[in-house]
């Protein structure tokens, strides 16, 4: 059974230990990054009164990302279904294929990817993520051809992000020779809840690989899912082992659950809007600088939700009709959204990218 969070307690006001200690204090010379938090400060962070954490997560983005600016990052599967793990939320696990119905498609060529590219672009986006249900990269043509949309992506002026499953050191290295910007590894949940969600793969795979990026010199993507049945306990571990990673995750994208018809999770609850600025403004204050991606699940989510999600400091979105194989908000609306909050969207090649 779900170890449902939502009704637990809100443990009261944030200690003025906590409030002393969100890697914010005061002037820009004494900006301090931490990378020893404590399950428990977490937890008591992302319980707190909501508008008292709130009103912490807005200070600290204040003083770390005064542009007021929000991120369009477009996505596109370039190979879709089929996978072999067994992820209980992804509608690509081969598991589940004969239930969901997904069509399972082939790696995609590099002149259409860069077709979807170019006009993830020309509609205003600066990231281009490219997504493969695989387990892990194998070599020969396929990741040939990767490494191909990469620099194809890069020669654009557009960040370039993949997320391709496990990989190795050579893997990571011809990736960053590529020119790759990031890399999407998430940790999905905490170490405790992880073995409910995947079976096929352990938490540490998910570390190493983490690890693999970071030694190649390419930018770390990684966050998680809510929604799942996991605790707030859960939720606070997830972020502390992505906050005490040093450095820090260069962004991390906080999901809600898409509860996909014929996957596991397919009658999980929806994630309440509250639950999703907590998440984001706890992912704010403990990683101060990190770019915090609001992301899966925003067609279930109020635009004043949303806006709420940017304001707690949220800067960046997935931008464009599609996600991986569901549906995604409409781009002007996103574009009207983003005015609405007072912000303005991040224009390439801008210093704050
Ligand atoms: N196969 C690779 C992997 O798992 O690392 C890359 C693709 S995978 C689809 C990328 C991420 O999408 C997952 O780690 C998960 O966080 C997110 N995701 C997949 N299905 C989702 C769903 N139904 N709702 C929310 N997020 C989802
Ligand atoms: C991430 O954290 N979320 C994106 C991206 N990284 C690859 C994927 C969301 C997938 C949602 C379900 C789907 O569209 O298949
Ligand atoms: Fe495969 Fe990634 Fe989906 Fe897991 S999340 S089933 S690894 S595509």
């Amino acid at each position: 059974m779900a170890r449902q969070s939502r009704r637990t307690r809100r443990s009261g006001v944030m200690s003025t230990k906590t409030q002393n200690t969100i890697g914010q204090e005061g002037c820009e010379g004494a900006r301090q990054l931490r990378h020893d938090w404590s399950v428990d400060e977490i937890l008591t962070i992302l319980t707190s009164p909501l508008s008292e954490l709130v009103d912490q997560a807005q200070s600290v983005h204040r003083k770390w990302h005064e542009e007021g600016t929000v991120q369009l990052a477009s996505l596109l599967s370039i190979k879709t279904g089929a996978c072999p793990e067994d992820c209980k939320y992804c509608p690509q696990s081969a598991h589940y294929a004969k239930d969901t119905g997904l069509e399972k498609e082939a790696l995609l060529d590099v002149d259409t990817v860069l077709a979807s590219a170019r006009a993830a672009k020309d509609a205003g986006a600066t990231r281009f993520c490219m997504g493969a249900a695989w387990r892990e990269v194998r070599e020969g043509e396929e990741f040939n051809r990767v490494l191909e949309m990469v620099s194809g992506v890069r020669e654009m002026g557009m960040e370039a992000c993949v997320t391709l499953g496990m990989l190795d050191q050579s893997q990571a290295d011809r990736l960053a020779g590529a020119g790759l910007t990031a890399y999407n590894h998430n940790l999905d949940t905490s170490p405790e809840f992880y073995s409910e969600i995947v079976s096929t793969r352990g938490y540490q795979d998910r570390i190493d690989t983490i690890s693999r990026v970071r030694e190649a010199g390419i930018t770390v993507c990684s966050g998680g899912i809510i929604g799942m049945g996991e605790s707030e306990r859960d939720r606070a571990a997830m972020l502390q082992v992505l906050a005490n990673m040093n450095p820090h995750p260069e962004s991390v994208p906080v999901n809600a659950l898409v509860p996909m018809p014929g996957t596991p999770l397919e009658a999980r609850e929806p994630v309440e809007p509250e639950e999703m600025v907590r998440m984001i403004a706890t992912a704010r204050i403990v990683m101060p600088r990190s770019r915090v991606r609001l992301s899966a699940g925003r067609k279930a989510l109020p635009k004043e939700a949303q806006i709420a999600c940017l304001k707690a400091g949220a800067n960046s979105i997935f931008y464009g009709e599609k996600l991986l194989t569901t549906p995604n908000p409409d781009t002007a609306q996103d574009l009207a959204m983003i005015r609405e909050a007072g912000l303005r969207v991040l224009e390439a090649n801008s210093k704050e990218g």
